[in-house]
């Protein structure tokens, strides 16, 4: 049960993505959650025009979809949703809180479906049930009596478009745009990039770019893990010939090579379709440093071609129609030296000149991206200089070319879309204080990482968590555990038990919610729901599977309880009528935001998903120039807050496809052939030789940073594996405790989890199994 060691077994993994071992994957996951055969048929609903939307990752739904279209990710999402197995209140009577501490985050989450609402009993040191109304009134009462700037509604990124405008309102209604989201620590660099330069903050590609793309760029996404039925259309390209040219430290087995689950012939055979063209083990970090070589050769290819009277490499007459900045951006460029390249990509000057080359053939080309390049200190950069990449050649707005952001949660897009964001100018404002009658707060509110210093300041308040484990996402975790004892409230809405609700304060509230899978009956009759994916289509989703309790209350449900017992009365606002029949909410995002919502309940149910207006992908560039924004970078290092130094190592942090973020299903990664434990090590042979290490030693990490506060991880064993020298990787979230608060991008306070300068210690003796 407890985090304790256990002996790992480390095995080749040769297995490509997709193939037979998905299909055992999805076998186990379903009986591990006792999911029964009739339930395994909704399987068949998932990512359906006409079933529900999947709970794990957000890549887009297509009109005409697969038999299957989940993964087997997505399988383990939905076998750890609908499980049967539940915690009741008599779970509660025989742990306390301290005592589950000791558990391990899959043990936590392993026992069930949270099925009561609870509170916390000082006296007991245990959770006890509480009557709903009772909790309402409760909370309201809390929420009251607080200074309304010093509380905090956090959203995990899953909570519906309905659940998540209700939410919004209610902390606006409260009194502040403290309205941080997981978002905050995973694309905001996008948002924030993206915005900046082509004046939208999501991605521009959609499913039909990929039938006509001419050139995939892959930058720090794990798609045989993290988005799976993307392979579908890689591999869609692949059989057109497009080059895939993948830039990352670890050599991942879903981008090197996939067999499609769904095809009898492939799986017979075991054919193989290649993924990536061209891997390049970049140096964490090193991406900015990567483009602008790339760049580099782009315009040497370009001087040669003018020089010669060919066709130039760079798309002048979109450079001068659209953009601004470029004059700025090709002094940079050619200024910057070959050595700075070479050191901070880690890649030699040859592999840039290959992908750049490559690169510039394609008619139409397009970058994807995943936290690879957002989690860093430089991650707002990074994403602005992909972007630069692309509008050298007009990769913007034409069929086939653009940029796609991989979004993580299911509906974390979505979420933005609707309100919830610390940014009030990103908020309609003036539409609430027209369409509800009151006065909108207009001050900054607080993102993740400024929650995180006011709690460990002990300014806050009171923490609202809609979803997520906020605790255990976040980095500094030994500060902020012991900061978080200190709230005076915490109430977290969720389905499944884990640290973060074990981990409480002084007045707790846990709160258990329908799982989006599940019949939601209200009294107008059952209820769907409505969800935004990664490339900005909106999805009708019915759930399916019966509740796993009947005690259970929908998040809309949850959310218009703590307004009405916290808010004064509305008339405007009718909480009850929109918990009654969700497509009220519905018309009154159609109000609030007339160009993307309006007739939403009959179009929800598009095939596909409906796409909002993106302007950026019509070429119009909702910037302060008009025009898309070429920006200079204004630095090459990686990790410009930690200085490196003798005997230092660059951690990454990374997922197996044994989690979904901070849910562990189990201590398997099947793709890396290690089993058995997650508290390892990846390092390649050649550090292994230089620290003296074997397979399976035992050693300890230490933060290389001279603040004052000691960070550590330790009990992780040894695992060697393809990753480049002075660079080594270990799992999220294991090596948060690693991370100090202030090392995060500049412009999005994206918690830099991609790149930490640690030390090694070797550990004294080996921790008993
Ligand atoms: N099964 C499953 N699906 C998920 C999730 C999950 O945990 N499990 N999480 C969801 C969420 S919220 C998100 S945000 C996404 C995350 O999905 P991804 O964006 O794929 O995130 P990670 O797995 O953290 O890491 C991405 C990749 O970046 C590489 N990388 C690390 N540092 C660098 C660098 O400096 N440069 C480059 N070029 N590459 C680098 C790593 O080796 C890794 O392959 O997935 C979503 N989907
Ligand atoms: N070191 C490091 N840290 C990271 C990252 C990293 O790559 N490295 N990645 C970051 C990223 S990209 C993200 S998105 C964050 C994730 O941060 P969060 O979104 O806060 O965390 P999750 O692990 O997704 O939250 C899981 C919990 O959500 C609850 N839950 C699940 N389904 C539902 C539902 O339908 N409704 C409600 N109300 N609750 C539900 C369950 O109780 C479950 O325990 O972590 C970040 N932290
Ligand atoms: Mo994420």
């Amino acid at each position: 049960m407890s985090n304790q060691q256990k002996t790992v077994r480390v095995e080749p993994a040769t297995m490509p993505a997709g193939g037979w071992g998905s299909v055992d994957d999805v076998k186990n996951a379903l009986t591990g959650q006792n999911v029964v055969l009739k339930d395994t048929r909704l399987l068949l609903k998932q990512n359906k025009p006409d079933g529900y939307a999947c709970v794990s990752c957000a890549w887009a739904k297509p009109a005409d979809p697969h038999p299957f279209e989940f993964c087997s990710s997505g399988a383990k999402a939905t076998a750890w949703e609908t499980t049967t197995k539940a915690i009741g209140p008599d779970f509660f009577d025989r742990h306390t809180l301290t005592e589950l501490e000791g558990w391990s985050d899959h043990a936590l989450e392993d026992h069930g479906r949270l099925t009561a609402p609870l509170r916390y009993d000082p006296a007991s040191d245990k959770y006890r049930p509480v009557e709903w109304e009772v909790a309402f009134a409760e909370i309201g009462a809390h929420l009251r009596a607080c200074d309304r700037k010093q509380v905090v509604f956090y959203a995990s990124g899953r909570a519906s478009l309905e659940t998540s405008y209700m939410y919004q309102l209610l902390a606006r209604m409260y009194g502040n745009n403290n309205l941080p989201d997981s978002s905050n620590m995973c694309h905001e660099s996008t948002s924030v990039g993206l915005q900046k330069t082509i004046g939208v903050g999501v991605g521009t590609v959609g499913l039909n770019d990929f039938k006509h793309t001419d050139c995939i760029l892959f930058f720090g996404q794990n798609v045989g893990v993290n988005s799976p039925r993307m392979l579908h259309q890689l591999q869609e390209a692949r059989g057109r010939d497009v080059p895939i040219i993948t830039f990352n430290p670890l050599r991942e087995r879903g981008l090197v090579s996939f067999t499609n689950p769904q095809s009898p012939l492939e799986m017979l055979t075991g054919h193989e379709t290649v993924i990536s063209t061209q891997y390049h083990q970049i140096r964490p970090g090193g991406d900015t440093a990567a483009i602008m070589g790339m760049c580099k050769v782009i315009f040497a290819l370009d001087d040669v071609a003018r020089e010669s009277g060919a066709q130039r490499v760079i798309d002048v007459a979109f450079i001068q129609e659209h953009t601004h900045g470029f004059d700025a951006f090709e002094r940079a460029v050619r200024a910057c030296g070959w050595d700075a390249i070479e050191r901070e990509a880690g890649l030699p000057r040859a592999a840039l000149e290959q992908a750049a080359e490559v690169y510039c053939k394609a008619g139409a080309a397009m970058g994807v991206y995943g936290m690879g390049l957002t989690q860093h200190r430089n991650g707002v950069q990074n994403v602005t200089m992909l972007v630069n990449l692309l509008l050298l050649r007009g990769n913007i707005g034409k069929p086939g070319a653009g940029i796609c952001p991989v979004r993580g949660h299911s509906n974390v897009q979505g979420q933005r879309t609707v309100g919830i964001t610390e940014k009030p100018e990103l908020a309609p404002l003036d539409q609430l204080k027209e369409q509800y009658g009151f006065e909108p707060p207009r001050d900054e509110g607080l993102t993740t990482v400024d929650a995180c210093e006011a709690i460990l300041k002990h300014e806050l308040q009171a923490f609202i968590g809609l979803g997520g484990n906020f605790l255990r996402a976040v980095p500094e975790t030994r500060l902020m555990e012991a900061a978080w004892r200190a709230l005076p409230l915490t109430v977290q809405v969720a389905t499944k038990l884990n640290r973060n609700h074990v981990i409480h304060g002084k007045a707790a509230y846990l709160l258990p919610c329908l799982g989006r899978i599940e019949i939601d009956r209200q009294r107008s009759g059952a209820q769907a729901v409505t969800v935004e994916d990664s490339t900005s289509c909106m999805h009708g989703s019915r759930g399916m599977a019966e509740p796993v309790a009947a005690t259970l209350l929908s998040e809309p449900a949850i959310v218009a309880g703590i307004a009405k017992a916290t808010l004064d009365p509305n008339p405007r606002v009718d909480w009850d009528a929109w918990v009654a029949d969700y497509g009220k909410v519905r018309d009154a995002m159609g109000v609030t935001f007339p160009e993307i919502f309006h007739d939403f309940n009959e179009r929800m149910w598009t095939p596909g998903g409906f796409r909002k207006p993106l302007a950026a992908a019509e070429r119009i560039w909702k910037t302060p120039s008009g025009k898309a924004e070429f920006t200079t970078p204004d630095e090459l290092p990686g990790n410009p807050d930690m200085d490196g130094g003798a005997g230092v190592l660059r951690l990454f942090t990374i997922r197996s496809d044994g989690q979904f973020n901070t849910t562990i299903y189990s201590n398997d990664d099947r793709f890396r052939g290690v089993h058995g434990s997650r508290m390892v090590l990846f390092m390649s042979e050649a550090d292994m030789a230089r620290h003296g290490l074997r397979q399976g030693d035992v050693v300890a990490l230490r933060t290389n940073s001279d603040d004052g506060v000691e960070r550590r991880v330790d009990g992780l064993q040894i695992v060697p594996y393809d990753v480049p020298p002075g660079c080594i990787a270990g799992y999220y979230p294991e090596c948060n405790p690693l991370i100090p608060l202030w090392h995060h991008a500049k412009e999005s306070k994206v918690p830099a989890a991609k790149s930490i300068d640690v030390l090694l210690e070797r550990a004294a003796a080996v921790a008993a199994p």
